[in-house]
Formats: structure tokens, sequence, C-alpha cells
């Protein structure tokens, strides 16, 4: 977006002057003017249709990316409430993700800890084309990433580094049964075949020497693990978005690309002077064979692979060294390219599979492309050339036809599943309703301001839950009062079950939403986790009763092996602790029930807390720097004695022989005397 902003700015001129003749409510959305009435004349109804009553609820749930904070936001929909935040790469200060000692390892890289990414696109795992409820896919888009939010626990269990790639941008698309998850580079990079991961070359070398690259991660059925199967080396053009095929074309996936120019520099100018990019069409079942039957060279890889254990909650780092890959010259019938207008955006697929949506941001018109045409011209070898050796389509042998005058700047697409599309107009700021098969204009509405992503519940599978839209906005000004010079997203509910568009509700979302995805919540609710069993707790540092609690010290390093109750810790007082020690609270909160986590927080830890779900474990490392008795307590207001859950730690001088001691309560017996240090 922040590229395409610019961009526009830059061609403002020429796109004024191409749509003088256009309805003047169409550019006027975008500053407020007309727009504005429409949206002060919202139906008195509207309230009703997103009211869910106190103790009710919602009728889906939805998962919005947060953009630039690293996390998933959970909100239930019509309501728009906010039902939680999930972290994926981010450290979350709130839980402890990525602070404590279980859950760092999430967050490791080929480059170190990487605390910190940029999310954009959640997609929910598939079963028959439609969304199974069983996990979110998300990207990582800065240092890439691909991760899997569990939606039993709504907590992030594995994340897959991408090698050879360079801003994960189209990415992740999961096949129709989740048989791949497929992520692509949006920058090329100069890839060293020999060597492994990215060379050391001139700029002035881009032509020759970047290459993209598009990743195949391989879901196993029972569980979900992925393992990142082989990748295809692609030209060095810059890839943005994807979306897979479905029906007919369920075995394709399509990836738009910008910068087919190759220019290394400037690229708001240098990836635009050809008149056309291209959509690519890539056959995700031949390669998947092409791989298996031998095709796939293999190059040394450096990238991590970190998952999180289900009964321990300790997240494990796998460090990869190997990766397979296929070249399309080498693969006939892979890859196609398909003219598409300069620098697309967003490629979305029909539930029926056979149209291809190409949201141009920079053309006059939005291009709907026909499978069918597309599986013809494959046949009678209708091509215009080829670009390293990939075939490419005349223009008009697979276009179905095109929207005329849809709007300005169109990014997004999805579908209602009555043979209508949404497109979001960037430039314009509105959302406009059009037919896939005649690709009439229906409808227009405004939106505040300037939307990036819509979705609709389902709306990129095979059966769209046409009810509701929800569009996720850039700009948000003078929607909701002001705090400052940092405003938060708007998102926008739409009821779209009638002919025209009725707006229902503005919310305010965290950090920058780009995709988002929903599921009826009965898809989803029935198999939430509402503790985790203590017996299936295979964390080995748990402490599954209170009298089995323990300091100990080995060297430098106090480990207290603690439990939590309402309202105590197990031990309280905690005696034996020097200066510079290495102090791991590992912390098992005992309780069996729903909703009592406990946290775990002590004065001056260099971390956060950490917030310990029922029949779990979390260890938090603690190095205190100076002596004096120092208090933990329980951060989460867990019972009418939830002040009283706290205790202290004594920590003396270095060197001094003050034994280790603990207890909790008077008629405790104290036990005797750790050996002393050093
Ligand atoms: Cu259009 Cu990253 Cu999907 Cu933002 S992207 S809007
Ligand atoms: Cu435990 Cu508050």
């Amino acid at each position: 977006m922040e590229v395409l902003n610019h961009k526009l700015k830059m061609i403002a001129p020429k796109l004024g002057v191409m749509f003088t003749l256009m309805a003047g409510a169409v550019l006027q959305g975008c500053g407020g003017g007309e727009g504005n009435k429409r949206s002060e004349t919202v139906d008195s109804d509207a309230a009703a249709a997103v009211y869910v009553p106190p103790g009710q609820h919602d009728e889906y749930y939805s998962f919005l990316s947060g953009g630039f904070n690293g996390q998933v936001s959970v909100y239930g929909l019509p309501s728009g409430r906010l039902l939680k935040v999930i972290p994926v790469f981010t450290q979350f200060a709130e839980n402890g993700y990525g602070y404590n000692e279980e859950t760092k390892p999430m967050l490791m890289t080929s480059h170190g800890f990487v605390p910190w990414d940029d999310l954009h696109h959640p997609k929910l795992s598939r079963t028959d084309g439609m969304a199974d409820g069983k996990y979110l896919y998300v990207n990582g888009n800065n240092t890439p990433r691909v991760a899997k939010v569990d939606l039993t626990t709504f907590e992030t269990v594995e994340i897959m580094e991408i090698p050879n790639s360079a801003g994960n941008h189209c990415s992740p698309y999961p096949t129709n049964n989740n048989e791949y998850i497929l992520a692509g580079t949006r920058f090329s990079v100069p890839l060293d075949l020999d060597k492994g991961g990215m060379g050391d070359a001139s700029l002035s070398e881009y032509k020759d020497k970047f290459r993209g690259s598009i990743s195949f991660i391989k879901t196993n059925e029972d569980d979900g693990h992925m393992e990142l199967d082989f990748q295809v080396l692609v030209p060095g053009f810059d890839y943005d978005l994807a979306n897979g095929g479905k029906g007919p074309s369920g075995d394709w996936v399509f990836f738009t690309t910008y910068n087919t120019e190759k220019s290394a520099t400037l690229k708001e100018l240098g990836a635009s002077q050809n008149d056309r990019d291209y959509l690519a069409a890539i056959n995700w079942k031949l390669a998947a064979k092409y791989a298996a039957e031998g095709k796939a060279h293999e190059m040394p890889a450096n990238y991590y692979h970190n998952t999180m254990d289900h009964n321990s909650h300790i997240a494990k780092s796998n460090v990869i060294k190997k990766v397979r890959y296929l070249l399309p010259e080498e693969c006939p019938g892979m890859m196609y390219l398909i003219p598409a207008p300069k620098s697309p955006h967003g490629i979305d697929v029909d539930p029926t599979g056979e149209y291809m949506v190409v949201n141009g941001k920079l053309a006059a018109t939005l291009p709907v492309f026909s499978f069918s045409k597309m599986q013809q011209a494959i046949e009678n070898k209708d091509f215009d050339g080829e670009v390293n050796g990939i075939p490419v389509f005349k223009y008009e042998s697979v276009l179905y036809g095109e929207v005329q005058e849809p709007g300005l700047g169109p990014l997004h697409t999805e579908f209602d599943g009555k043979g209508n599309a949404y497109s979001t107009m960037f430039v314009s700021s509105e959302v406009v309703k059009w037919n896939v098969k005649d690709l009439q204009v229906l409808d227009r509405m405004p939106v505040y301001y300037s939307p990036g992503h819509l979705m609709i519940p389902g709306g990129d599978t095979r059966e769209p839950d046409g009810k509701y839209l929800v569009v996720m906005n850039k700009i948000t000004k003078d929607r909701y009062l002001p705090t400052g010079p940092e405003l938060l997203h708007s998102a926008q509910l739409i009821d779209i079950s009638g002919d025209k568009m009725r707006m229902l509700l503005d919310f305010p979302t965290l950090a920058e939403p780009h995709y988002a995805q929903a599921i009826q919540a009965d898809k989803v609710a029935p198999n939430s986790v509402k503790f985790f069993k203590l017996d299936e707790n295979t964390h080995p540092e748990a402490v599954k009763k209170e009298s089995d609690a323990s300091v100990t010290r080995q060297g430098r390093t106090v480990k207290i092996n603690m439990t939590s109750i309402r309202s105590h810790f197990t031990p309280d007082n905690i005696e034996g602790v020097q200066v510079g020690d290495t102090v791991i609270f590992h912390v098992t909160n005992l309780e069996q029930d729903w909703d009592v986590p406990h946290g775990f927080a002590i004065m001056g830890a260099n971390n956060a807390e950490t917030l310990i779900m029922p029949g779990a474990t979390q260890s938090l490392r603690w190095v205190p720097k100076q002596a004096g008795v120092f208090p933990f307590y329980c951060t989460d207001f867990c019972s009418a004695l939830h002040q009283e859950m706290q205790g202290y730690v004594r920590v003396s001088p270095r060197g001094s022989n003050v034994p280790i001691k603990f207890s909790t309560g008077e008629k405790k017996p104290v036990p005797p005397a750790q050996a002393s240090v050093n």
C-alpha cells in the first residue's frame, strides 16, 4: 500500500483526464462530499441488524490481520466485538508470548530472534474448498515466514521461515484440501544456487541475477504439520498477491506480478513502463508431480521451522539445511503468463472457479479472465511468445471481459455466491458491486476512507455466505473522536443480503488490517479448548502438586518449580538467591476450570509477565541486579483473594552464605537447605 499511495498520486492527473466523463459521485468518495450524505442516512434499523444482546453470541468469528503489529485480531460479527488478540510474529507482553522461555523459540529465524513482523493475509484451512475451522494460516512479510494458529486454542503453534524469499507477500494460500500452502516472494533477490540463499550481486545485475520463488508447503492431514516440500524459482519480477482456483481450476494457483520490467530502482516509475504486467498461472498439482518424479534440484539452505508441542507447551526450533527447487523452463505445462493491466494488485477467483478477476490498481477497467478459455489456449498453443521459457498468452484469447468504469484504484474483490462480485476502489473510496456474468456495475457504496481488502465470510471459497461484507479502510481521519496524530484503522460492516448494499456499522481495528477471514461460529466454537488437562502436561519442569514444589541451585542458576492456584503460589517465600543469579520460575497453574489463568510477574524482570493457562506450565527468566526482597504477584484478578496472591524472593549480595530456603504457610516444615553457592 505504501508504494501504491504514492504511485496513485503520481498518475492521478492522467486518471483525472481518463475519467472526466465518469459519474461525478465516483470521484467524490474520498474526501467526503456527496459520499458523506449517504453515510449519514444509515437506515434506522441498522443498529438492530448488528445488535447482539448481552450474553448472546455472534454468528461469525472474523480474523483480521494486524499488519504491522504482527498479530491477528478476532472479532465477532455482526457486533464488531473484539474477542481476542492472537500474537503470532510479535512478542506480546500481555501474556508473555515471545518473552517466556517456552515461546521464545517460535520467533527464531536464520537472522536470529525476530520479535516482529508485518502480517497481511489470514487464510483458514480448507476441506473440499470450504473453510474447515481447524487452522488459520498467516504470512510474515518482512522476514519471510508462514505461521499456523490452532483454532482449538487460538494459539500460534507453528512458524516456518521461508528461504530464498524476500517480502513474503503473496502468501499463504491453501489449496482446496490443504494439500499445500503456497507462499510467494514480493521482492526478487539474487539467489546463489550453489552456496544457497541470497548471493552478493550488484544492483546493476538485477535483470540477470535476481529471481523470485514460490514455496510449496505440504501439510500433514492428521496434525496439520507443515513441511517445505519444494520451491519453484520464477523470473525476477515482484509477486504481489495470489489465490487458488476452485472447481475446474482447483489444480491451479494464480499470482499477480509487477515490475516485469525488472527495474532495480525507483520502482514507482521503473515498474510502470510496460503497459502490461502478468498474471502468473501455476498448475500446483503438476508442479508437485514434477517434484515427486525427480525434476527437482537441491540447493543448500538455512531456515527455521518452529513448532509448539501440544502437551508440554514448549516450542522447539528445527534448522533445515536443504531445499528442493523446480525451474519452470524444465517443467512444461506447469506455468503460464497472462498479460494483465499494469502493476495489478489482488487476484480473486470466483466461487465457480471459472473467472479470475485482476484488480489493476492503475487500470481504468477490471479485467476478468476465463479459466476455460485459458485451457483452450493451452490446447491450441495460442501463445504470444515466452518469458524465460514460460509461455505468454494473448490477452484477448484468455479474457472473458472487462468491467467498464468500475471506479478508481481497484485493489481487491470478493464474491457473494449469488453471482456478484464486490471490489474495493482505493482512490474513489467505495465498494462496487458488479455481476460476474454480464460485468455490469449494480451498486456503489462509499466507504470511509480508501479501502484495501474487503471480506465476505467464505467469500474466497466454493460457497460464500453472502450476508455481510467487511471492508477495511486505510484512512480514518474524521470518523472517530480524534486521538492525536495516530488513529486506529476503521472497518465497516455492510449488509449485502439485498440488491443494494446497506451500511451497518463502523468499528475500530488494531494496527492495519489487510485481509481477513470469517467463518460461521459453530464451525469453531464447539472445538474450543477450555483448559489444559494437568494429567497431559508433559512439561519437564511441571509440578502437579504443591508438595512437589522446589527451589534448587545449579551453579549460578536457581530453578524455582512453583504452583499457582486460587489464591496462592507455592512456594511464596524464597531465600538464598544472589545478585546476578539466573533465576527461572517454572510456574504450573493447577486449576482445572475454564477461564482461570494466573499471571506471574516479578519486580525488575527485563521481560514481561507470563500468563499461565489452567493446566499449563510457563517459565520466566529473571536476573536480579540488586540485593533486596522482591515481591512477585499474580497479575490476573482470579478470585476475591487475588490481591493476596503474592510472595517474596530474598536476594542477597553475591557470595553471601544465605542458604536456599522456601516455604508457603506456617505449617509446612522448611525443607533442609540445599547445597549453598560456589
Ligand atoms: Cu492489498 Cu498486503 Cu493484501 Cu494490504 S495487501 S490492502
Ligand atoms: Cu491468581 Cu490473581
